[in-house]
């Protein structure tokens, strides 16, 4: 593997979430909470093998996946869909697709310097954020 994403980053920022969370069809008081919340990255990485958990007090969620192994995603707590991931590298970065109900549903990680990049992208919405070390 190219890059070692392993570490627990804590998010300092974030763009378009909400409209993300709309565009998954995610409920008014559930985005509410949601969009207040500062949630940190768990990412364990051995080679090409990953879990990244996403920790808040609101709510966890966990993805466990081997870099071009095709994975069966359920988003129980998100949007509650059931998802076909595939996780690839694209150079230094780790590109997730999501096939299911929504279009253009993925996301990207990459290292840049001592932060940690998220893209978020459904349909016609995109999401950024950056976390750091803590
Ligand atoms: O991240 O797919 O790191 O799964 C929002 C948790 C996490 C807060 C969204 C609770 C998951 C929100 C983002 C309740 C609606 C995601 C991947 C890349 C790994």
């Amino acid at each position: 593997a190219p890059v070692d994403f392993s570490g627990t980053w804590g998010l300092v920022s974030s763009e378009n979430f909400e409209n993300y969370m709309k565009s998954l069809d995610i409920d008014f008081m559930t985005r509410k909470v949601a969009k207040m919340l500062t949630p940190q990255k768990v990412i364990e990485q051995q080679g090409d093998k990953f879990s990244i958990r996403t920790l808040s007090t609101f709510r966890n969620y966990l993805v466990e996946f081997k870099v071009g192994e095709e994975y069966e995603e359920d988003t129980k707590g998100l949007d509650n869909r059931k998802l076909l991931s595939l996780v690839t590298w694209d150079n230094e970065r780790l590109v997730c697709v999501q096939k299911g109900e929504k279009k253009n549903r993925g996301w990207t990680h990459w290292i840049q310097g001592d932060e940690l990049h998220l893209e978020l992208t459904c349909e016609d919405q995109l999401c950024k954020q950056v976390y750091q070390k803590v």
